[in-house]
């Protein structure tokens, strides 16, 4: 690994500083110095980004290609350092300088093309591939504007767009040498190609070219630099003034607006499908112009297209990139005149699909007119992968007819992503153990039945390296202080914590940064809410998308519970509480929004009634976001993991309070049930359903929530609060919705996310969080032995998964040479 000099980095950043904004170091302002810095860092890493490449070639490896609409990467900078390992020079460098490396590191903007943890994911992911040494590439969209930024104005969220390139983004480098074209619309027309063979191509579509801007990711401490690459979208042909054709000069003003609006965007919908035309040319757009690439580079190599699958693995993160299959069909049968069997051999060995969430609203189907109208060839390769799929139901079911109305891909009008992914991929992973089992005995239980070889399981993990060494600096080197820091690169070393745990002292030290993360979070929440919160009191975190399924209407209507109880008897025994909420909700997801509200209205009510003596306060972070995420976890001591069981397939926000020691409250859901077998039940708060139960209440239909209105006078106190105007100001139909939803439910079905029937099982385990807390040695023994046992939560555990059990990839070695 190359040193980096710090003599060398600092005249860099003084030389940027002119070349880019003509300014002396003390003529820049903030913005022009973390520019500076970045591409003085750019510069140190992209001889690793070539060699890493070089050395691809030379091996001619096996790559995978990570297709996502999201990574939600955050910030660059500050990761790229840590996982440089040169801190300390650049640091150094920075400070001699007259800078600060925290100021600097906070006025990059985050890279949020992303909405939460499936985004998220993608980003952990690539991390541990690069510092794993697997040859891989991410394959997104260059959003323009990425998840928006919310402001909270009188307790309601607002939008505003998140103008993440205004400065430009230092990291990236443009790469129209590869551009593509990318067709949408028209017809298929069968033509005859110079041998005389039958051809189908399209015509009369609507094209744009596809440009890729590559973003590096760098491994930690092994000279592997990764790409991500993402794409954005430019009219085919510069405007042609002279063309007063009546038709051209339509199609081109077209054509330059379907360049400007397709990657205009992010769609903020998480665990939702919005079903807009526009959502299905993203799709296609990143997926085309990446499939393209990946074939045209293997022809650069090798002269055998019916051998791709050997050096190419393509793995759909989610159904949303799923019009692979069909492109990939496409390319191999139009394009290199490969036979139907031929291209559904190479096809089917180089796909693989993961399924991240069974919400029925989540799941893809899109109409058949827009499918076949927008991407006419892709359907017409889909419309025959279904008449094939349908003849092996068939074969397989000869007396059950029910089997094709459940399984066929195009179905009742519409394509079903799913089905095709399945259908057509050589794996198919659940995200959490109880995920998988969910996958193969409930949702998806006819294809597993029918194809049992393609499931398996793919625990989802976080990376430690941004959020421990770089959200937690302070527990980073305690730890690597007990014992060395092998746990930043395998996180199984983090167990040998565990003799510590009973350890006094180190309880003491341990609790100590602990408290000190508080104080560095309570002062984050001074400058950004005006909150006065107390680092000694309990710091309960509920952060993640607003989702009903989610319950944090839970969490908040349990706060009013305790309010109500801190009311009546003002001396009753309390350790004080600090609850945090952070979550964006979709823009048009109106009891999410509301639920929002609810919790800055129960905030304004509590946190200002001085009878209470500051017991309780309610804060809501705005702009919950991977940036304050870093910060947030490292301050917690109770995380909130509390989703009706069976609705989240892992959940990750778990594994990174958890590493950084925090206590689980939680339902058997999703990772928690995994996190439990690790660090044993009584250092965690389960409650509630288990997912059986969950499961068995939907079919039986047997669950009324007014039993429980009725027999719980405290549970219809709180309810009752929701319409008396207590927390809004007299007016009795502001959360009126939020109040019928728990009573009444939708469409007939009482509340789908039984927050009644958990809620006495929920306070219940509250009390024992209460109790536990006042046992100081053992809640710092607990809180330890959490951190100690999250060796299995890294996302270098879940990718060596992948690439043994899916992807068969080789790890390579990476030398900086000096023709680099
Ligand atoms: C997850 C989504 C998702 N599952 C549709 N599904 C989207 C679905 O824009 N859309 O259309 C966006 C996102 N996100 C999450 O994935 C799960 O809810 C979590 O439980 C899981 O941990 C995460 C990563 O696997």
């Amino acid at each position: 690994m190359k040193e980096l000099n710090k003599v060398e980095f600092k005249k860099e950043v003084e030389d940027y500083l002119k070349v880019l904004f003509r300014k002396s170091i003390n003529e820049a302002d903030d913005q022009q110095k973390f520019q500076a810095v970045a591409y003085a860092v750019k510069d140190f890493i992209v001889d690793q980004w070539m060699a890493t490449h070089r050395t691809y070639e030379e091996q001619d490896v096996k790559t995978v290609y990570y297709l996502s609409m999201e990574f939600l990467t955050g910030r660059a900078l500050g990761n790229i350092i840590i996982n440089l390992k040169g801190n300390q020079a650049i640091k150094d460098a920075i400070e001699e300088l007259g800078m600060d490396l925290d100021v600097i590191e906070d006025q990059e903007p985050d890279a949020a093309l992303g909405n939460g943890g499936l985004g998220r994911l993608a980003a952990c992911f690539l991390d541990s591939l690069s510092t794993l040494g697997y040859p891989a590439y991410g394959c997104g969209i260059r959003y323009k504007y990425g998840m928006f930024k919310q402001v909270i104005e009188n307790g309601y969220q607002l939008e505003k767009p998140d103008d993440w390139l205004k400065y430009g983004n230092p990291f990236e480098i443009k790469r129209p040498e590869y551009a593509v074209e990318v067709k949408f619309g028209g017809y298929v027309a069968i033509r005859k190609d110079e041998c005389g063979r039958d051809k189908f191509v399209q015509e009369n579509y609507q094209s744009v070219r596809a440009i890729p801007y590559d973003l590096p990711i760098v491994g930690y401490n092994n000279n592997v630099v990764n790409t991500l690459r993402i794409w954005d979208a430019e009219p085919i042909d510069t405007f042609n003034l002279d063309s007063f054709d009546k038709g051209d000069y339509q199609k081109a003003v077209e054509q330059e607006n379907l360049a400007r609006t397709i990657c205009e965007v992010l769609y903020p919908n998480d665990n939702h499908m919005a079903g807009k035309e526009l959502r299905l040319k993203q799709q296609y757009f990143f997926v085309s112009a990446s499939i393209q690439r990946a074939v045209m580079k293997y022809m650069e190599k090798h002269d055998d297209i019916r051998k791709i699958h050997e050096k190419v693995v393509f793995q759909l993160n989610d159904t949303h990139p799923t019009v692979t299959v069909a492109e990939l069909m496409r390319i191999l049968m139009d394009e290199y005149n490969l036979s139907w069997d031929e291209a559904w051999d190479v096809t089917t060995k180089s796909c693989a699909y993961t399924n991240h969430t069974i919400m029925s609203e989540a799941l893809e189907k899109w109409p058949l007119e827009l499918f076949s109208r927008l991407l006419p060839r892709i359907y017409q390769i889909i419309e025959e992968i279904n008449r094939r799929f349908v003849l092996q139901i068939q074969a397989a079911y000869p007396d059950d007819n029910s089997k094709v109305e459940k399984m066929a891909i195009i179905y009742d009008g519409q394509v079903k992503m799913a089905h095709l992914a399945i259908a057509a991929g050589f794996s198919v992973n659940g995200v959490a153990k109880l995920h998988t089992e969910i996958l193969k005995h409930q949702e998806l239980k006819d294809f597993y039945e029918m194809m049992p070889e393609k499931f398996n399981n793919k625990t989802n993990g976080i990376t430690q390296r941004r959020f421990l060494l770089h959200g937690n600096p302070l527990l980073a080197q305690w730890i690597t202080d007990k014992i060395g820091d092998d746990w930043i690169t395998n996180l199984k070393h983090i167990n040998e914590l565990s003799v510590y745990a009973d350890d006094e002292l180190s309880q003491k030290e341990f609790m100590n940064i602990k408290y000190k993360n508080k104080v560095r979070l309570a002062k984050y929440i001074k400058e950004h809410n005006g909150i006065e919160v107390d680092p000694r009191s309990i710091f309960d975190v509920q952060v993640k998308r607003l989702h009903e399924y989610k319950r944090q209407l839970l969490n908040i209507l349990h706060v009013m519970y305790l309010y109500n109880k801190l009311k009546q008897n003002p001396g009753m025994d309390f350790y004080p509480r600090t609850f945090i909420f952070g979550a964006k909700a979709s823009a048009g997801y109106m009891r999410a929004k509301s639920i929002i509200k609810l919790i800055n209205s129960v905030g304004d009510v509590i946190n200002n009634d001085a009878s209470i003596n500051g017991k309780i306060k309610v804060v809501f972070i705005e702009n919950y976001r991977v940036s304050n995420a870093e910060i947030i976890f490292a301050a917690a001591d109770v995380s909130e993991q509390i989703s009706t069981a069976s609705k989240e397939a892992s959940g990750t926000g778990n594994m990174k309070f958890m590493l950084n020691g925090a206590l689980t409250l939680g339902t058997m859901d999703g990772a928690n049930v995994e996190i439990v077998d690790e660090v044993g039940e009584e250092n965690a708060f389960i409650f509630g359903l288990s997912s059986d139960e969950v499961i068995a209440y939907e079919h039986n239909g047997q669950y009324n929530p007014r039993d429980i209105y009725n027999s719980d006078a405290d549970i219809r106190a709180v309810l009752t609060q929701l319409v008396d105007g207590t927390y809004s100001q007299g007016n009795f139909e502001e959360f009126r919705d939020i109040y019928n939803s728990l009573l009444d439910g939708q469409g007939g079905r009482p509340d789908m996310y039984f927050i009644l029937k958990d809620f006495r099982s929920y306070a219940e385990a509250q009390e024992r969080v209460e109790a536990a807390y006042k046992d100081e040695k053992k809640w710092a023994r607990s809180a330890m032995l959490n951190t100690a046992k999250s060796g299995k939560f890294s996302s270098d555990r879940t990718i060596e998964e992948y690439a043994k059990e899916i992807w068969h990839l080789d790890k390579v070695k990476v030398e900086v040479t000096d023709a680099d």
